[in-house]
Formats: structure tokens, sequence, C-alpha cells
């Protein structure tokens, strides 16, 4: 069994990360792994409070570039409090989404430039980067169909189809560059075949 190994979850709206992150960190459990499960933007207590102002759908001014900022701060305290502490002690940790969210969000969807995303991605975080990342990939128009029945649409859950064919295709470039670390998820598929999906993906890590 690996230890102090870092493993984020990552996909457009709608694809089922909520919905099967408890399934994740029950089948690492019973591997016998200690598991630490955050997210992003948030994890801690300053983070979460920052979460709050990004979802915020009065929060209409917010610019991309303080979008992003914000995230990035986060990301630090998250780093520092949480993430390399439980590392060190040998843990693993199950992240909610984490830096490649940045590049196809605030990258591809709000079309900031990556080299700006990769300045403070190793201001952030020199370069340290998941072992393991769980793209949830599916069509958007399946994902938004699945996001309607939400009560109130945040900030981010907002923005149109296009916006997240952007994200989409950004996610999709970045596993194709990293098809080492990232393995993807078809989760236009019923839940017990995706469940089947991921348990194939971590018996690797066994
Ligand atoms: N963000 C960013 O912009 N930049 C960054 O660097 C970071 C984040 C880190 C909050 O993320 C926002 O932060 C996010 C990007 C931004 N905004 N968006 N969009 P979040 O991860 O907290 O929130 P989320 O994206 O809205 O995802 P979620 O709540 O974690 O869940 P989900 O992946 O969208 O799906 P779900 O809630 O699990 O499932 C949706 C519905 O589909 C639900 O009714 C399920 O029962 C159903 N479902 C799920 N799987 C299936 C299958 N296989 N078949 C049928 N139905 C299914």
């Amino acid at each position: 069994m690996k230890k102090g190994f870092f493993i984020t979850l990552e996909g457009i709206e709608g694809a089922g990360k909520s919905t099967m992150v408890n399934f994740v960190e029950n089948s690492l459990i019973k591997a016998g792994h200690d598991v630490v499960k955050t997210r992003e933007p948030g994890g801690t207590k300053i983070g979460e409070q920052i979460r709050e102002i990004l979802l915020n759908n009065e929060n209409n001014k917010l610019t991309s570039d303080t979008e992003l900022l914000l995230i990035f701060a986060a990301r630090s305290q998250h780093m520092k409090e949480i993430i390399m502490p439980a590392l060190s002690s040998g843990k693993t940790i199950l992240c909610d989404r984490f830096t490649d969210a940045s590049y196809a969000y605030q990258g591809g969807g709000r079309g900031i430039d990556a080299s700006r995303i990769n300045l403070l991605e190793k201001w952030v975080q020199s370069d340290f980067r998941p072992n393991l990342t769980l793209l949830f990939d599916l069509d958007v128009s399946v994902g938004m169909e699945r996001t309607k029945k939400r009560s109130k649409a945040d900030r981010f859950e907002q923005e149109k189809s296009i916006f997240f064919e952007k994200v989409r295709t950004c996610y999709l470039k970045r596993a194709e560059d990293e098809a080492d670390r990232f393995r993807i998820i078809n989760s236009e598929l019923p839940l017990q075949k995706v469940k089947d999906e991921i348990a194939a993906v971590l018996k690797e890590i066994k």
C-alpha cells in the first residue's frame, strides 16, 4: 500500500463527484488507507470563507483575476494547514477538486492565460502535484440536465453550456497530456458501472 498518497477528483458540474466521493473514500479505507477527505475551494476555516465569496451568486462583480487569486489564496492555506502535514504523516488525501480545476475553469472557462495560472501554481505548490486524478467525464448537456434539479444555482452553476464545453475540453487535454496521472471515468454510465470503473482504478494503488 502506498503511503502519503494524494488523489484528486475533477469534472464539470453534474459529473457526479459528490455522489461518488464517499464510495472512493470507503474503498480506500477498506484497502487500508488512512484517509483525509477534503475539498477545494475550501478545506480549512479560512478556505471555506473564501469559498463562500466565490460561490455567492450575488458577487457578480468578481473579476476573473480576483477569482483566480482567491482560489490560490485558499489553496495556499489548504496546503500548509491540511495537505502537507497529512501527507508527511503517511495519510492518503482525497481532495474534491484541486489545481486542474483552476486550469479548466479559470483557464479554459474564463480565458485566463495558462502561464499566469502556472505562475501561481509554482508559487503555492512548487512542483507538488497529485499522484492520481480521477476525471469524471460526461457530455455537458447530460451534466447540466442533472444539476437542473438543484434548488439554487451558485455563481459557477449559472454559467451557460459554452463555458462548460471549454472547461471540459481543457480537462480532457490535461488528461491527454498527463496520461500517467489521470484516469478518465465515464460518468454517463449508470451508478454501479461508474463504481466499477472507480474500483478498477483504485486497485492500481493498493
Ligand atoms: N472551482 C474553480 O473554478 N476553480 C478551482 O480551482 C476550484 C474550483 C478548485 C465548486 O466546486 C466550484 O468551484 C465549481 C468549480 C469551482 N463549480 N462548478 N461547476 P464543487 O466541486 O464544490 O461543486 P460542483 O462542481 O457543483 O460539483 P459537486 O456538487 O461536487 O457535484 P457534481 O459533480 O456536480 O455532481 P453530483 O452532485 O454528484 O451529481 C449531480 C446529480 O447527478 C445528482 O442528482 C446525482 O444523483 C446525479 N448523478 C450522479 N451520477 C450519476 C449517474 N452516474 N447516473 C445518473 N445520475 C447521476
